[in-house]
């Protein structure tokens, strides 16, 4: 269908990584990528070693195609995470919030694909001379923990200064999207928010349902102040969150008011969780199967390169 080095990298179907969200991406959701041609991904978020064993032999029971887990380098378990990665031979490993160094020579022994997710040049560089075999490049139109740039601008700029394959991450929701990425030199995307509205996701529907009713300038960017900026969409808490912040409050203050919200948005609690979700929360109108989504996202930007195509002529 799409064929490009991200596909051949992973032996996927379609160049598409489900995002690794703490608490969302858990063994159903990223099977049932998995099974219909994308790259699930189990995301560790601050689960320890065990949990994480436990969802991946879930995982495994529900398909034997390929996947991968994400570590939240943020996490005090990523360490030990790093360890059962190899021990689990899992096929690839993501990793985000943090600088992966140290663990990349240790996986890549153990035949593990390494995909950190960067948000600047200067990281993408540094994660391809210590050995990672492609990088996701996020911009900050991404839901959760994100950085400084854009898409549009950092992704050029990554893909002119690395030779390995760059996965593209911020902004993507359909074909579009996708065609654009590919456009400025991606072979791959990653998607989150989209597939947070997928049937096969567990996040309870009040999660799911104010990602459908949100409009584009629905989400709201916290934490700036503390070096940990979180884009989620507005809600009790996020409005709550940057009035403390606002106030000048103590990161010890933030940290406790903040521990605990990414679960209570799972489990449905739509006014003191932490909503995470992108900007292109906007875009997204009803929940699908995994494979709808990423049927109709490949079918879209190939349909989008033809008239491209059709238009140069
Ligand atoms: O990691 C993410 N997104 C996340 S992690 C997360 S869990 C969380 N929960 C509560 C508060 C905060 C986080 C929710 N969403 N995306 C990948 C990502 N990594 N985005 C940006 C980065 C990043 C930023 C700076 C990676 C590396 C970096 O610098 C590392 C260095 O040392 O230079």
């Amino acid at each position: 269908m799409l064929d490009t080095r991200v596909t051949r990298l992973f032996g996927t179907r379609a160049p598409i990584v489900q995002g690794g969200m703490a608490w969302v991406a858990d063994a159903h959701l990223a099977a049932a990528v998995s099974e219909a041609g994308g790259l699930g991904v189990v995301a560790c978020g601050s689960a320890p070693p065990d949990v994480v064993r436990g969802m991946i032999e879930t995982l495994r029971a529900k398909t034997d195609k390929p996947f991968g887990i994400n570590i939240m380098l943020m996490s005090e378990h990523s360490p030990a995470l790093a360890q059962m990665a190899i021990e689990e031979k899992v096929p690839a490993v993501f990793t985000g919030a943090g600088n992966p160094g140290p663990y990349i020579a240790a996986w890549k022994e153990a035949g593990i694909i390494v995909v950190p997710v960067v948000a600047s040049v200067a990281l993408a560089v540094r994660m391809e001379r210590a050995g990672a075999d492609a990088v996701v490049a996020e911009g900050c139109e991404a839901g959760g923990h994100i950085g400084e740039l854009t898409t549009m601008a950092m992704l050029p700029q990554i893909v002119d200064a690395v030779s390995i394959p760059v996965i593209a991450a911020g902004g993507i929701a359909d074909g579009r999207g996708m065609a654009a990425a590919f456009a400025l030199g991606a072979q791959g995307v990653q998607m989150g928010t989209r597939f947070v509205c997928c049937n096969e996701c567990t996040a309870h529907e009040n999660f799911k349902n104010k990602i459908i009713a949100a409009r584009d300038t629905e989400t709201l960017v916290t934490g700036r102040s503390t070096g940990h900026p979180v884009r989620a969409l507005k809600n009790k808490f996020a409005r709550a969150f940057a009035e403390k912040e606002a106030e000048g409050a103590s990161l010890e203050e933030l940290e406790s008011f903040g521990s605990g919200a990414l679960r209570a948005a799972y489990m449905g609690d739509d006014k003191a969780g932490s909503l995470m979700a992108g900007q292109v929360a906007g875009m997204i109108k009803s929940n699908e199967s995994a494979k709808d989504i990423i049927d109709s996202v490949c079918e879209e930007a190939l349909s989008v390169a033809k008239r491209l195509c059709a238009e140069a002529k």
